[in-house]
């Protein structure tokens, strides 16, 4: 049955002169009628704020480049160019509750070291220097790696390379952090943190599916290894393609985990990557919990709430809460994949997870021009058509 606001059980009182000066008596008093807002804070379903949203790379990138010019790393603390969701500006979020940013460091940079109650990501886009201190851990992380500061940990960075720019992605909890007044940061006392002498050494213990002696001691809420290298990740893609279907909604798809545990990398954000076969086009289905995707290669389309998305290797876009979406590699020969995070821990802790499959149509959005209009003017448009063909 179709559910609308003035069935029985709904709120469906309509004003009347004594009422609306009932609501000012009230108002007075710093309280209101809750059959005055029930329906918009009680919904049927999801009604994020957040819309669909892709930020090309090729657009982004001489602006991030600009801020190196005029911008100092010192005084900028960190040199970012944040992606701002249309409809969650107040909270510089880029979809629900989830921050991201493209953050650039010239050769030789270094930033100062802080903590603080959002945990943050990073998934390298370009440059060969970059490296980061995680509680006193010097990770090196190059193109298409992924790495976890989570919260609390002191952190710093810089690119000690010598051919160019590094531009990495950054993903934090702060709008969320926000959300729940949580929210500390703590400069450094001395500005920097005294590195171990082994680098990437989380990377060094937790290799080739073996815990070492000592993990069972770990008791952490978050993984004891901070970096996940990109060669490894795409092997165990590859190798899962031949020995499994994957899903019908991501393709061939893996989460990034705690080796410990199981669980994901952080208590409140998860990341995954997945790819996608030559030609493949997934099934939409909806789920609560916020994504911001990253093409990490190849190029393809999504639709996301029957809008047309065409991506290529760099760009970033979100699929809000309770959004149908789904995702097609649109190259015959080559695979494609997405590096994206998320807010399902925080979802799944509490209870909020559900998910469903698009119940018509085979699986699949119907299919929008591919120069429709677009919701936001970031909106991709003008990409060739999408084979419905599913390896
Ligand atoms: O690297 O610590 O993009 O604290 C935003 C806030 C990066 C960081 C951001 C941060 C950081």
């Amino acid at each position: 049955m179709e559910q609308d606001d003035t069935m029985l059980g709904r709120a469906r009182v309509s004003d009347t002169p004594e009422l609306t000066a009932y609501y000012g008596e009230l108002e007075a008093l710093d309280a209101g009628a809750l059959w005055t807002v029930a329906n918009d804070i009680e919904p049927w379903y999801p009604q994020p704020k957040s819309v669909p949203v892709l930020w090309r790379y090729e657009e982004l990138r001489p602006l991030v480049h600009k801020a190196l010019g005029m911008v100092k790393a010192d005084d900028a603390g960190r040199r970012v160019v944040m992606l701002v969701n249309p409809g969650r500006k107040d909270v510089s979020a880029a979809a629900g509750l989830l921050y991201t940013g493209l953050q650039i460091m010239g050769p030789g940079e270094a930033m100062t070291a802080h903590r603080h109650q959002a945990a943050a990501l990073r998934f390298v886009h370009e440059g060969t220097g970059a490296w980061t201190v995680v509680d006193g851990q010097k990770l090196k992380v190059g193109p298409r790696d992924f790495a976890i500061t989570p919260n609390g940990t002191w952190h710093e960075h810089g690119n000690d390379g010598e051919d160019g720019p590094v531009i990495w992605q950054d993903g934090l909890d702060i709008p969320l952090v926000n959300a729940l007044d949580a929210g500390f940061y703590e400069v450094h006392p001395e500005l920097h943190q005294t590195p171990g002498k082994v680098v990437n050494s989380s990377v060094l213990q937790y290799a080739a599916n073996l815990l070492p002696y000592g993990s069972e001691r770990w008791s952490r809420p978050y993984s004891p290894l901070l970096a996940y290298p990109w060669e490894p990740t795409y092997e165990a893609l590859l190798g899962l393609a031949e020995a499994s279907e994957g899903s019908p909604y991501d393709g061939i798809i893996a989460e990034y985990t705690n080796p410990v545990t199981g669980g994901s990398v952080m208590p409140t954000m998860g990341a995954h990557m997945q790819l996608l076969r030559p030609g493949q086009a997934t099934r939409a289905h909806r789920h609560t919990g916020s994504v911001i995707y990253t093409a990490a290669k190849g190029h393809g389309v999504s639709v996301i709430a029957g809008q047309r998305f065409a991506w290529r290797q760099g760009d970033i876009f979100c699929v809000p809460s309770w959004a149908w979406h789904e995702h097609h590699n649109l190259d015959q020969s080559e695979d494609a994949c997405l590096f994206s995070f998320n807010d399902f821990p925080v979802m799944r802790s509490l209870g909020f997870h559900r998910e469903e499959a698009y119940p018509d149509h085979d699986g699949h959005q119907p299919m929008p021009a591919a120069t429709g209009a677009a919701a936001t003017g970031a909106a991709a448009t003008g990409a060739a058509a999408v084979p419905t063909a599913t390896a």
